[in-house]
């Protein structure tokens, strides 16, 4: 088993209910079991013009191998009605492997460390709350200087 963290989000179709209801599936994933989950933070989108953000992060315990877990990922986004047009387009739902155990992979399909991961305080914040200070990401980088170049601005604790 791996302790592995998930970020999520969403800015359409009642943001809050799209989150709860991956909870939900999440818990329902073979080999898995979500073993904690931070607040809800709300913020506004990175790409102007879209509606504000929900986003939490999820800690779980999982069998899954990476890119099994990947297509788990995939799967309840597509059945919460996620449509890829836009990369950067607004979203029903969005599942990211952020951290899985201590690896480090970098292949086509998924790069974790997560890419985006230390520029976004709707991540860093939320999975601050699930991890000792000392937390350090697989890659060797300490989480409180992450935190430290990225300030909590903009973001509410729902
Ligand atoms: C693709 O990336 C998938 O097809 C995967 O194959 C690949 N991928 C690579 N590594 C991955 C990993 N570790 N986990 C999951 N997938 C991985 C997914 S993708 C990646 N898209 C780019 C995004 C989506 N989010 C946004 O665009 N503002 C706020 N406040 N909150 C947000 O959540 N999200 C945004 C934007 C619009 C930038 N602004 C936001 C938020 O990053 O192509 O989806």
């Amino acid at each position: 088993m791996e302790r592995v963290y998930i970020g999520l989000g969403s800015n359409l179709d009642e943001p809050q209910s799209q989150l709860r209801s991956a909870l939900d599936a999440l818990r329902q994933l073979p080999e898995t079991q979500v073993t904690a989950v931070s607040a809800f933070y709300g913020s506004e989108s990175l790409s102007p013009g879209q509606p504000r953000y929900t986003n939490a992060v999820a800690a779980l315990e999982t069998g899954l191998a990476p890119l099994a877990l990947l297509d788990s990922l995939q799967a309840i986004e597509a059945a919460q009605g996620r449509e890829r047009k836009e990369r950067w387009g607004p979203r029903t739902l969005d599942l990211d492997i952020l951290l899985y155990g201590d690896q480090v992979i970098d292949v086509p399909r998924l790069k974790v460390p997560h890419y985006h991961m230390q520029a976004r305080p709707f991540v860093l914040y939320p999975l601050a709350e699930l991890v000792p200070e000392s937390f350090v990401l697989a890659d060797q980088r300490p989480l409180a200087k992450l935190l430290a170049d990225c300030p909590f601005v903009g973001l509410e604790r729902l």
